[in-house]
Order: C-alpha cells, then sequence, then structure tokens
C-alpha cells in the first residue's frame, strides 16, 4: 500500500508536493495541524486513487450467491478454521446468530469440533438460545443425515478444532472430515493481534487439499485488542484474501460487523464507505 506523508506549511502546499510525488488522481486521506518545534504546521498521509482501489479490490469479496440454499435443497456451507484460540467458535455463534446477517436466510450450526473439551457444548448453548438448528458430526459417513436434518437451513456454519499454524501436518482426521463435507466457503479466522508472518504461514497451512482450494475468505478478530487499526488493515491486504466479517469483542452476536469498511477506513479511506450489512 503505497501511503506516504506530507508535512508544510500550508495545505496548498503540502497538497501540492503529494500531488508532485504522487500524480494528479493523489488522494488525500488525512489532514491534521500539528506544531514542529512550537511551528504550525500541516501534515497530510496521501496514496494514489489507484492503490486505493486497487486495496478495495482486494479486500471486498464477491456476494453470496441467492438463493444462498443450492438448487439440490443442500444449504450453503460457510467453514470456519484457523489457529487455537483465534474465536472462530464465538465467530460461528455471532454469524448463526444475528439477525440479518444473511438476509432472511435461515441459518443452521454445525461442529466437527469434537476434541475440545466444552468445544460443542459452548455453541449448542448459543444454538438453544437463539433456537438454531445444530449438528455435531463426528465421522464422514454422518454428513448426509446431518444435512437432511439441516434441510430447513439456508446457510449453515461449520464449525472446526483449533490448529497449531505451526504443526506441519494439518490432514488430520477432521480435516478430511472438512473436506468430505466440501463446504462452500473456507474463512481463515485469525486474531488482528497476529503476527504478519505467523498468519501467512497458516493460510499456507490450509492451502494443501485435494478436494478444495484451502481458505477462500478471512475474518480478523479480536480488533478490540489492538491499538492501531492501520497495521489490521496491511495485514488484511498481505493476506490476498477477500474478507467480509471482522469481530470486535466477546459480546455475541453484537461485536461483528461488516469488514471492507473498516479496513479501508484504517487506511484512511473511510469517506464513502459503506457500513451497513448487505442482505445475502
Ligand atoms: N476481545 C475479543 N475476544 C474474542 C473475540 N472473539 C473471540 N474472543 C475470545 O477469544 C477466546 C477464544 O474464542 P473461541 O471462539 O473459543 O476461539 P476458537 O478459535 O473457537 O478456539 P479453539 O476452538 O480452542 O481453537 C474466547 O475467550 C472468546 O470470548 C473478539 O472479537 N474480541
Ligand atoms: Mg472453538
Amino acid at each position: 500500500m503505497q501511503l506516504e506523508c506530507f508535512r508544510g506549511a500550508d495545505f496548498s502546499q503540502v497538497s501540492q508536493r503529494a500531488r508532485r510525488a504522487l500524480g494528479d488522481d493523489v488522494m488525500i486521506l488525512h489532514t491534521r495541524a500539528l506544531r514542529d518545534d512550537g511551528v504550525p504546521i500541516v501534515e497530510v498521509l496521501a496514496a494514489p486513487a489507484a492503490t486505493l482501489e486497487h486495496a478495495r479490490a482486494r479486500l471486498t469479496a464477491d456476494a453470496l450467491p441467492t438463493p444462498l440454499r443450492r438448487d439440490n435443497g443442500r444449504p450453503y456451507l460457510i467453514a470456519l478454521v484457523g489457529p487455537t484460540g483465534a474465536g472462530k467458535t464465538t465467530t460461528a455463534a455471532k454469524l448463526a446468530v444475528r439477525p440479518g446477517t444473511f438476509g432472511i436466510g435461515r441459518t443452521g450450526l454445525l461442529t466437527i469440533d469434537t476434541y475440545r473439551v466444552g468445544g460443542m457444548e459452548q455453541l449448542a448453548t448459543y444454538a438453544e438460545l437463539a433456537d438454531v438448528p445444530f449438528e455435531v458430526l463426528y465421522d464422514a459417513r454422518e454428513i448426509p443425515e446431518a444435512l437432511t436434518r439441516l434441510r430447513d437451513c439456508d446457510v449453515v456454519i461449520i464449525d472446526t478444532p483449533g490448529r497449531s499454524p505451526a504443526a506441519a501436518d494439518v490432514s488430520d482426521r477432521w480435516r478430511s472430515l472438512l473436506d468430505a463435507i466440501a463446504p462452500d466457503e473456507v474463512h481463515l479466522v485469525l486474531p488482528a493481534t497476529i503476527r504478519a508472518d505467523i498468519a501467512l504461514a497458516a493460510e499456507r497451512a490450509y492451502r494443501t487439499s485435494p478436494t478444495h482450494r484451502g481458505a477462500t475468505h478471512l475474518v480478523l478478530t479480536k480488533l478490540d485488542e489492538v491499538p492501531a487499526e492501520r497495521g489490521v488493515s496491511d495485514l488484511a491486504l498481505s493476506m490476498a484474501l477477500p474478507t467480509r466479517w471482522i469481530t470486535d469483542g466477546q459480546d455475541v452476536p453484537a461485536h461483528l460487523a461488516p469488514s471492507v469498511p473498516r479496513l479501508l477506513r484504517a487506511l484512511g479511506l473511510g469517506i464513502d464507505a459503506d457500513d451497513s450489512w448487505v442482505a445475502a
């Protein structure tokens, strides 16, 4: 992301310098007045317009299909994968429970996390409170029956066990199970606090699968835990995965939001970014 900071005595002088350096279509993202050794100056953060459009295009995910449900009656399946403690289960609950996340589409929850003590119960409780259908899968042979029981759902969120990105072997039993389910989308859930190199390693670890192409989307969680969101946007851009949602707190379902407006705003491009939910 080619962002540059210019300083000078007044706004017109600084913006002219920005134009000379970055071209006529330069976009002024942020302006502030400050003092340098007691002398009042103006500081401008600027970027070429093309760079910002590139950022927007890189982050924006395709719209969800309408209708969500497949022609054969199968719900649209969205799986959440990612490192241990990234926020997969909490995010799955938020997505399934928050009214309007998928327009009028009816949501369901499915978990293949039968390993972590309490993981299943955590999701079952949210499902029960919100009256959302909930299924647990232990084995690939159970898939058709579980999907039949979820047939009234338009979209089903799938929770998976945490996996250390440092672990070389990601072809565990649960991974084959996820492959057998063949989700329509696989969202890599990463905390905003993660180091960029570990984030990239996590993405690589989920890429190798004979039946699907690894993560298709990115969900950044725990934005409330980072002091400045600019770094989060840089992280999202470096991952080269489109993103639809971010989370910024532990409350289910309150702390869930569309991601692109927030990430663009963190880059200084928020003026025309729309925060509203797009119905599926
Ligand atoms: N501050 C903050 N905490 C969050 C957010 N999302 C989840 N958490 C917390 O992070 C912790 C782990 O969340 P989980 O949803 O259990 O994470 P997980 O990825 O399912 O964990 P494993 O299944 O053990 O891999 C919990 O304490 C959540 O409340 C968020 O957006 N902000
Ligand atoms: Mg979990």
